[in-house]
């Protein structure tokens, strides 16, 4: 007979395996992650995000975070490496919030936005040799700062000048210098940005922040610019709060811009919708936020992402929001290392907020799991699973199951000891086989239970 809390954790288990067999958006869930600012590098993307605290009832951000892929649906987070701290000039605690990194040169920059001690606006820039840092503040001071100065996005021409975009209740531009970390020629406000045909007329929205109609064009905050064909675009959320993402085109980086209509709607549980595109291994990429995950919120949002198709003529369709999110465009390889924190999708766990090259899925209880996708077992060739945790609060062991959460697992690891590494024999008559989903569910006691460090399946 299985007792009433057993009872309650195999309900709450089906019922999250059909949470999980539908989304993919959010896109990572066990973490919120504000603001996506996604950057394509070789064969991954590189997730850079702001983070909004659980406990958050308004703004409340105090650090970036970085995840990567390879295929789109299973996100490794690669830590926390910045945060207010970085800069020893910012308020300190709050305003993290929306950024952009770049490569350049070998070199990384990480344009993100926080407040002067004494409470303005400031972009500042971080630099690093790799998106894991460390990164340190790359001029000890802001870039640069004003009233709405907020929310930069960096863009490298063909001709490898870079720009830097950014702003809400106004929106500016400067050329960078090829150090990037300061403007060749000052900067100054978008062309048009004041204008209906530019940035489109907006329709007649309360502004709550200045308490009035505001009588400006669409264009919000949060600009993404990007270069298609010779075609230079700027996506932005829209419209004041709730916004929307629109976008407008220019033929040329100063302009003329020519506001080309709305792209997404208002986004699901939240006001603020900010977020870029990509194209990556042929397929276009559009990033957003919204309040989707439990207990998400307009202050507790998460990045969110859909699959679009230019039309012929270039201009972007209309993006419909998707609970299935993108589909996986790589296999994933169970017999190389995978750390834990890779996952499409969880339950209940956290991850750690450290910078550096180490990380751990935490916060791990019973009944709590981890998801991912389309992971290839070839042949069946697989015998037994190894796993290794970091620190351990109490004895507990994981499951590995394929495509769902219930019927039997095909592996179990028990673990007593902090930083054991131990094996599961695979059993059962169907050895996992070709293409699956993966499930890795924890089970213990009631209270927290180990830190899950990686795993992988062996051959013997
Ligand atoms: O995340 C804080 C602010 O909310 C961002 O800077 C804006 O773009 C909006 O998303």
């Amino acid at each position: 007979m299985l007792n009433r809390f057993s009872r309650l954790v195999l309900m709450g288990i089906a019922l999250m395996t059909v949470f999980a067999a539908k989304a993919q958006n959010p896109a990572i869930s066990a973490i919120y992650t504000p603001d996506p600012a996604p950057y394509v590098h070789g064969d991954k993307v590189y997730l850079f995000v702001d983070h909004d605290e659980d406990d958050a009832v308004y703004f409340k951000m105090k650090d970036w975070l970085v995840f990567s892929t390879e295929d789109m649906v299973n996100w490794t987070y690669l830590g926390a490496p910045v945060s207010t701290e970085t800069f020893a000039w910012a308020k300190q605690g709050d305003r993290a919030w929306a950024a952009q990194a770049v490569e350049h040169k070998g070199k990384w920059y990480w344009y993100l936005c926080c407040n002067t001690a004494d409470g303005k606006d400031a972009l500042c820039v971080a630099v690093a040799d790799n998106p894991q840092g460390p990164w340190k503040d790359a001029i000890g001071k802001p870039l640069a700062t004003g009233f709405g100065f907020i929310d930069p996005t960096v863009f490298i021409d063909d001709d490898g000048t870079p720009y830097l975009f950014w702003g809400n209740k106004g929106f500016w531009y400067g050329k960078l210098n090829d150090d990037m970390i300061s403007f060749a020629d000052g900067y100054k406000e978008v062309p048009g940005y004041t204008d209906p045909k530019s940035f489109g007329a907006l329709q007649s929205k309360m502004d709550w922040s200045i308490g009035r109609n505001r009588e400006m064009t669409q264009y919000e905050e949060g600009p993404w610019v990007t270069k298609q064909n010779g075609m230079y675009y700027a996506v932005y959320p829209a419209g004041g709060v709730p916004e929307y993402m629109a976008y407008s085109t220019a033929p040329t980086v100063n302009g003329p811009w020519t506001f080309r209509g709305r792209i997404m709607n208002e986004a699901e549980n939240s006001f603020t919708i900010h977020g870029g595109n990509i194209t990556f291994k042929g397929h276009n990429y559009m990033f957003y936020h919204n309040g989707a995950l439990p207990n998400g919120g307009g202050f507790r949002r998460s990045t969110a992402i859909e699959e679009f198709k230019f039309n012929n003529d270039g201009t972007i369709p209309f993006i419909p929001f998707t609970k299935e999110g993108v589909k996986p465009v790589e296999k994933l390889d169970p017999t190389k290392r995978v750390e834990a924190e890779t996952m499409a999708s969880s339950w209940g766990v956290k991850l750690d907020r450290k910078d550096g090259k180490d990380h751990y899925v935490t916060s791990v209880h019973n009944g709590d799991w981890i998801k991912l996708r389309n992971v290839d077992f070839g042949e069946g060739n697989a015998t037994a699973v190894s796993a290794t945790i970091g620190q351990l609060k109490n004895a507990g062991s994981i499951e590995f199951f394929i495509d769902k959460l219930d019927g039997s697992s095909f592996a179990k690891i028990d673990f007593g000891k902090a930083n054991e590494t131990k094996e599961g024999r695979i059993t059962g008559r169907d050895k996992p086989k070709g293409t699956h989903d993966v499930y890795i569910l924890f089970r213990g006691g009631d209270e927290e239970l180990f830190d899950l460090d990686w795993w992988n399946c062996l051959q013997y």
